[in-house]
């Protein structure tokens, strides 16, 4: 018998607020087709600005694999390949925008944005241990896979010009790298402290939060 992960622990637990996230009602518009395109080229900008800060907060998260895991060979390659699809992800932003009549160089981020930015400079810093940096990490990356995927699930009516973006977070190989970040988190929690544990909880909850207001962000400025 398979004993369930703290990371299914907290999902059961944190159920609404997860739901929250990742069915938020700008992503219903994106799947029923109603969809303000102004919303989207929001999005489309911040996200630019979130993804660039997103890179060293992943650069951190690396480190501490390779300081503090008890399989850091293995935790090191999952990392990697997350930097390595971010690096891709800013050249796709740079062509998206492009598509869409966006400047990239004089995006001001709006307070949602600045606020989760801030939130991955504090775990960024070298008393945050990598049990808890993880857990962000696999709580940002699989909120998005989530809420992309349902999109494109039968029956959803996402706009054609829009399926590329969600594809990019919602297809497969995504979802499973997703996993393999959830079965580091898993790993992870089994040797930490308690204290450790209710910190790691706690940065899933504030991710949960934070995604809501980014999509709060983009939602509002139609
Ligand atoms: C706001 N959350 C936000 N942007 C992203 N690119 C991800 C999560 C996943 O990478």
């Amino acid at each position: 018998e398979k004993k369930i992960g703290m990371t299914e622990t907290w999902l059961r637990k944190h159920r609404l607020q997860f739901i929250g996230a990742t069915r938020h009602p700008m992503l219903k518009t994106i799947r029923d087709g109603t969809i303000n395109l102004a919303s989207f080229k929001t999005w489309l900008a911040q996200e630019y600005l979130f993804v660039r800060a997103f890179v060293p907060f992943v650069a951190s998260v690396l480190t501490k694999a390779r300081k503090e895991s008890d399989d850091s060979d293995h935790d090191i390659e999952v990392i990697s390949r997350g930097m390595a699809s971010l690096e891709d992800e800013i050249l796709w932003f740079k062509n998206e925008a492009d598509k869409w009549g966006i400047s990239l160089s004089n995006i001001v981020p709006q307070q949602a944005n600045t606020n989760y930015i801030g939130f991955l400079e504090n775990l960024r810093k070298e008393n945050v241990e990598y049990t808890v940096a993880i857990t962000a990490f696999w709580a940002i990356e699989t909120v998005y896979h989530e809420s992309f995927a349902h999109c494109l699930e039968e029956g959803s009516k996402t706009p054609e010009e829009l399926k590329e973006t969600c594809a990019r977070w919602g297809n497969q190989g995504f979802g499973l790298y997703c996993q393999s970040l959830q079965n580091i988190v898993n790993r992870c929690s089994q040797k930490a402290s308690h204290d450790e544990l209710k910190k790691a909880e706690l940065v899933l909850l504030r991710v949960l939060e934070l995604e809501v207001e980014f999509w709060n962000m983009t939602y509002a400025s139609v």
